[in-house]
């Protein structure tokens, strides 16, 4: 199985690299923008477009394998992740940065089999990074090894948290809280709009955490194992272990962090995937 997870992972990269293309050449170009559940929930075409090329190449290699992707979902598809071999795809995570022409925008592509994350790509075509981790072989950008941050003291750390796109008062409310909570216990917050990078960037070792409420399985599959491999844990808010379709997530780059930010987090119940 390790060789052909590297084989789908190579491929797959590939793929990547390609719909990265298509999403720089649109992304100094008009966008194309429409609303799905609210005026700030934006689609634009080349995200469908980019589901749609990546979705197709990869089929056209590996026939047998299921596909989960957010336009797909959107437009009534189903949202399931069984044993079988199984790529979840973000076609550009960070959406409404690439509309407002932001950089941090990327292509999300993780590879569950028998429902864990095996493979992860988050390509950021305008930035220029690419983070891969392939599961028992690290985790890297553009190549070079990536370790987490080694702080164990919240208060010495910097968060990322996110507003997100849901307009639901109840939902808002308590993530302004969260947000005013881990203000006041770590050196700052930072939300880049896009789940994938921000997963990456605990990765990588320059923020100790991600908290989140709302994303989907899309969002964070190629992140979970980023992050892992990388060194650092990925959680429920809670605490508790994560359920990838349970729209929420805690990343953290050990377990310390991780228990101190889940202590002054209310947690919030979604919708599931
Ligand atoms: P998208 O750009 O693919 O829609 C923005 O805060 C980040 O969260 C983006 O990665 C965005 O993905 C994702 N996101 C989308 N819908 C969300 C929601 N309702 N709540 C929280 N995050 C969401
Ligand atoms: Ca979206
Ligand atoms: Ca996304
Ligand atoms: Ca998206």
């Amino acid at each position: 199985m390790g060789d052909e997870i590297q084989e789908y992972f190579k491929h797959a990269l590939m793929v990547a690299k390609e719909a990265g293309e298509r999403v720089k050449t649109d992304f100094y170009r008009n966008k194309n923008i429409s609303v799905k559940e609210n005026f700030a929930d934006l689609v634009t075409e080349t995200d469908t477009a980019v589901e749609e090329l990546i979705v197709a190449k990869l089929k056209q290699r590996f026939p047998d394998h299921k596909f989960i992707g957010e336009e797909a979902v959107s437009a009534g598809g189903h949202c399931e992740l069984t044993d079988s071999p199984t790529w979840i795809i973000d076609p550009i995570d960070g959406t409404t940065n690439f509309v407002h022409s932001v950089p941090h925008t990327c292509i999300s592509i993780g590879l569950a089999v028998n429902k864990e994350i095996v493979a992860g790509i988050v390509h950021g075509p305008i930035l220029g990074e690419t983070f891969t981790a392939v599961k028992g072989h690290g985790a890297f950008c553009n190549d070079v090894k990536l370790s987490v941050s080694t702080i164990q003291d919240l208060k010495q750390g910097l968060v990322i948290i996110e507003g997100g796109t849901s307009r639901v008062p109840g939902v808002l409310d308590t993530k302004i809280a969260n947000l005013k909570k881990v203000v006041e216990n770590c050196h700052g917050i930072r939300a880049y709009g896009s789940a994938a990078l921000d997963m990456c960037f605990v990765a990588k070792g320059s923020h100790e955490a991600y908290v989140e409420h709302g994303i989907h399985v899309w969002d964070i599959a190629a992140g979970k194992l980023i992050v892992e491999e990388a060194g650092g844990i990925v959680c429920d808010p809670s605490g508790d272990a994560v359920d990838l379709m349970s729209r929420r997530v805690l990343a953290a780059c050990n377990k310390e962090i991780a228990c101190q930010l889940s202590s002054i987090i209310t947690n919030i119940t979604l919708e599931r995937d």
